[in-house]
């Protein structure tokens, strides 16, 4: 136990690699980590996302063994299809406790998750929610775009009241959820609002996410121009919408004015609405590991975790 990354100390048994890379390694290009053909429809809002997380790998210097890229399943869920790098398409709303698992054990590692509003707020609602309280450090960006679009059409979470689909011909009558009360609820730390059209702003928010020493939530809009085309045209001033950040006034740390403002009507507010600094999963189960390693020197692995299961006898 001699290394520690980011506070949280290094476990014996697995081989820590620097955090940033040294002077003398190059970071990923775009070109080395772009796979050939993303499948998406043209003019699919992934698109740009998938384009900003190149750019934030190859801006951070990020070397392939430094960073994960985990998903559910869903159009927006292929993204680490997209991605040449270590990643995994896991099952539809699971990839949050798959993620976590990597991101407990690795915890020098970066550990970004991608995925849609169905995946996320519906069947990994409860998911969602015990990621986000238990404050695991991970990256989450969701595509929302307010439909199931994979599956061609059917009313998901964040769809507005009238929405017509397969599952509603007439209309949405359940009332959608706002998922960033549904974060700053659940206890997300670092909780943030973007939109695909405006890729800087895409590009700063994943950003800020990835340095939140937590569980970062960043919900990003965007169109699904075959199944909800418009949906987003009020947020965007090329189709004569509006981009308004977040009041330069707003006290980020303040959880009510948080709350308050997630509570604007559509268009909202982008930014970033909270952000909480509160010891992460990662860094406590590290301290567990750490004393109760100091109380078991010279046992290996297999000896500690057979007593274990004796016990349980
Ligand atoms: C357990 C399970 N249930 C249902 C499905 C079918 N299914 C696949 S993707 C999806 C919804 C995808 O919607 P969303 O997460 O919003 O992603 P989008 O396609 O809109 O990007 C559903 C219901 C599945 N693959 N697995
Ligand atoms: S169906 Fe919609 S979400 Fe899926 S790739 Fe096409 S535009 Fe994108
Ligand atoms: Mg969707």
């Amino acid at each position: 136990m001699s290394e520690t990354i980011a506070g949280i100390p290094a476990r014996a048994d697995i081989v820590v690699v620097p955090a940033r890379p040294d002077s003398e390694r190059k970071g990923l290009t775009k070109k080395e980590i772009a796979a050939d053909h993303p499948t998406w429809c043209p003019g699919c809002g992934d698109f740009s996302v998938l384009a900003l997380y190149f750019k934030l790998i190859e801006k951070r210097k990020l070397t392939h063994e430094q960073f994960v890229s985990i998903a559910g399943i869903g159009c927006s869920s292929r993204f680490p299809y997209f991605v040449q790098a270590h990643g995994a398409h896991y099952i539809h709303g699971r990839a949050l406790p798959f993620a976590s698992g990597i991101s407990l054990s690795r915890p020098d590692l970066h550990v970004f998750v991608f995925g849609g509003d169905g995946d996320a707020f519906s069947i990994g609602g409860n998911h969602f929610t015990h990621t986000a309280r238990k404050n695991v450090k991970l990256t989450y960006v969701v595509m929302d775009n307010w439909v199931y679009a994979l599956t061609k059409k059917q009313t998901s979470p964040t769809s507005p009241l009238g929405f017509k689909s397969k599952t509603d011909q007439w209309g949405a009558v359940d009332y959608p959820i706002n998922p960033m009360k549904q974060a700053i609820a659940a206890g997300a730390t670092f909780v943030a609002r973007t939109t695909s059209t405006n890729p800087n702003h895409v590009l700063a928010m994943m950003e800020a996410a990835m340095d939140h020493d937590g569980f970062g939530f960043v919900e990003c809009l965007s169109e699904c121009v075959e199944f909800y085309e418009g949906a987003f045209d009020a947020a965007n001033p090329r189709k004569g919408g509006m981009f308004k950040e977040v009041p330069k006034d707003h006290d980020a740390t303040d959880e009510q004015a948080a709350y308050q403002l997630a509570g604007t009507d559509f268009p909202g507010y982008f930014g970033i609405f909270y952000k909480a600094s509160k010891p992460t999963k990662n860094a406590k189960e590290a301290e567990i590991i750490k004393s109760y390693q100091s109380k078991v020197t010279g046992q290996k692995d297999w000896q500690i975790l057979q007593k274990n299961f004796d016990r349980m006898k």
